[in-house]
């Protein structure tokens, strides 16, 4: 990279007393003098996102409903199977680009530091991502640091079940965890390592976890900095419709971290484009211009560009610029990437519990077929014993018939031998 030293500051840029320092609003050590003349929700907004490094605000868009039905609509079956998450979806759905850009954020954001924010890029996701944790910073970073945010819309409701974005509160106040303050060389195969490190630094620093369970129409707007990430999906017939859009602001330098190197002269600039003007953005160092070339590499949108862009980029693209995707890095399976193990985790679960689900099915089945069996085999028993005391009766009967019949056959034998002896005075005999 060429000397960004050498680039010398042009005459009407030089700093005078009133020079505003180049720190968020909200984070800057006179919010509270800046404060004081607002309206008090507005204070208390500022306060909690300098205090916790998030805040949760309602959208207002009269037109939010139509717009949400339009994203979803417009993406319905677009995701891709293996990583379900579509980027730069404004190039083509109309409705994308105007929730990113929507006036209430943009003014929400203004306020929060005290610049004019520049919506850069979008990702759409369909269901919850399982993403794990991390700081903004890492995959999109600038000069002067932390003027860059997320703003995060509920396109439906979400609970624990349908795999909540969650995050650490606080942590943005945390020094940049990046590549190197981490002991890695800044490579995307070394991500997962970086994964790994930034949970044990929150465990180990006492950060407790905060999931958002919020309704469809809120947005979580988060600093560059705060360490968040999205839960896993419990229930994996649910959808997850929600959209982000990652903000710059103006007047910094814009770069990729992750195939950036300052302290070898490697910076990966990125192309910035202002969604809310459709034109490119231009870098500037401490109020200077700083063109594109001065970067040894940059990343670029795709082209072709829609119509909306307009005006030239800053250079051509350098030769030999990295093809870069402008998503998150995929996870790399190759080196058993903490969130692809997480992934085929939850996969396995999914197949135990769908098994599971078939075992006590197959269980219930055979409880109810042994239940059934059982009552017919009391019945059974029940029919055998009427059979037998009904087979027992009939005998006791038939003794009783023969013994009546044999009875009435004696006596009427007994009768005839009196009678006999009567008539003929003879003995006849009697049996
Ligand atoms: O939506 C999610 O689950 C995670 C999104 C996220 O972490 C990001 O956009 O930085």
């Amino acid at each position: 990279m060429k000397s960004l030293a050498s680039e010398s500051p042009a005459p009407d840029a030089s700093p005078t007393a009133d020079t505003p320092l180049a720190i968020p609003f909200a984070m800057s050590p006179y919010r509270e003098l800046g404060l004081k003349d607002l309206p008090a929700k507005t204070q208390d907004l500022v306060r909690k996102f300098a205090e916790d490094g998030y805040v949760i605000v309602d959208m207002d868009m009269d037109d939010f409903e139509a717009t949400a039905d339009g994203i979803m609509n417009g993406l319905a079956g677009r995701y891709p199977e293996e990583d379900r998450r579509i980027a730069e979806a404004w190039y083509d759905v109309p409705e994308v680009r105007d929730l990113a850009t929507t006036p209430f954020i943009i003014e929400t954001l203004t306020t929060l530091y005290g610049r004019r924010p520049l919506p850069f890029q979008t990702l759409n996701f369909d269901v919850g991502t399982g993403q794990a944790a991390h700081s903004d910073t890492i995959h999109f970073h600038c000069s002067p640091k932390n003027y860059m945010c997320g703003a995060w819309v509920a396109l439906e409701d979400i609970d624990a079940e349908n795999g909540p974005l969650f995050a650490y509160p606080g942590s943005h106040k945390l020094p940049d965890y990046d590549m190197t303050t981490l002991g890695l060389p800044p490579q995307i195969k070394n991500y997962w390592l970086y994964e790994q490190r930034i949970v044990e630094i929150m465990d180990g620093m006492g950060f407790k976890r905060r999931e958002f369970h919020v309704k469809k129409g809120q947005a979580v707007i988060w600093a560059a900095n705060l360490v968040h990430g999205g839960t896993h999906v419990i229930d994996p017939k649910r959808t997850r419709q929600s959209q982000v859009t990652h903000y710059y602001f103006e007047d910094g330098m814009y770069y990729f971290p992750m195939g950036s190197d300052p302290m070898n002269g490697k910076v990966t600039g990125r192309e910035v484009i202002d969604l809310v003007t459709g034109k490119y953005v231009k870098h500037r160092n401490n109020g200077v211009d700083f063109p594109e070339a001065n970067y040894d590499q940059c990343w670029r949108y795709e082209r072709p560009l829609p119509d909306f862009i307009t005006g030239t980029p800053d250079i051509p693209p350098p030769k030999g610029s990295p093809p870069l995707t402008p998503s998150l890095p995929a996870p790399d399976l190759t080196q058993g990437s903490v969130s692809q193990r997480l992934i085929n985790l939850q996969e396995s679960m999914h197949a135990l519990r769908t098994e599971s689900n078939q075992l006590k099915t197959s269980f219930e089945e055979i409880v109810e077929d042994y239940k059934s069996g059982h009552e017919w085999q009391v019945k059974a028993a029940e029919a055998q014993d009427k059979l037998e005391a009904m087979a027992e009766d009939n005998l006791k009967k038939d003794a009783y018939i023969k013994k009546r019949d044999q009875e009435f056959a004696y006596r009427a034998a007994r009768r005839v031998t009196k009678t006999w002896r009567a008539v003929t005075g003879k003995p006849k005999d009697e049996r």
